[in-house]
């Protein structure tokens, strides 16, 4: 079965919405199969995020991830890269539908509630940093 990697960010995690965004994965039928709370270091946040290590607005992404503890989750279920990238919407939460996560409970493009990878090869890289003991 296909799995993808979330974590929830930490203003999020600080507004108490850990338990409404797991429920609305877990309502979709997709299976929660690992779940951590972690204060992600500054070479984990910019190990997860080294796609984006030339963006002007690295430094303020990696300030935001390491601001408090995410809460990191491996997600499994039928086409789940693709049905999660749906559920969470576009990723400035002001574009984003209303129904989806981002749509629903962000506002900043930074702190935009959730992470999740974009294909099979993003969920190997970036789960083995929060999750190396199941790699
Ligand atoms: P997504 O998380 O929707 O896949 P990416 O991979 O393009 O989006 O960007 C990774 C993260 O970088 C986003 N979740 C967001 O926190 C941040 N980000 C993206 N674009 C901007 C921007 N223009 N200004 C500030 N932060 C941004």
């Amino acid at each position: 079965m296909e799995r993808t990697f979330i974590f929830i960010k930490p203003g999020a995690v600080k507004r108490g919405l850990v338990g409404e965004i797991i429920s609305r994965i877990e309502r979709k039928n997709l299976k929660i199969t690992a779940l951590k709370m972690v204060k992600l270091t500054k070479r984990e946040a910019e190990e997860l995020y080294s796609v984006h290590m030339e963006k002007p607005f690295f430094n303020e992404l990696v300030k935001c991830v390491t601001s408090g503890p995410i809460v990191a989750a491996i997600v499994e279920g039928r086409n789940v890269v693709e049905v999660i990238r749906k559920l969470i919407g576009s990723t400035d939460p002001v574009k984003a539908e209303p129904g989806t996560i981002r749509g629903d409970l962000g506002l900043d493009l930074t702190d935009n509630v959730i992470h999740a990878s974009d294909s099979e090869k993003s969920f190997r890289r970036e789960s083995k940093i929060i999750f190396p003991e199941l790699a």
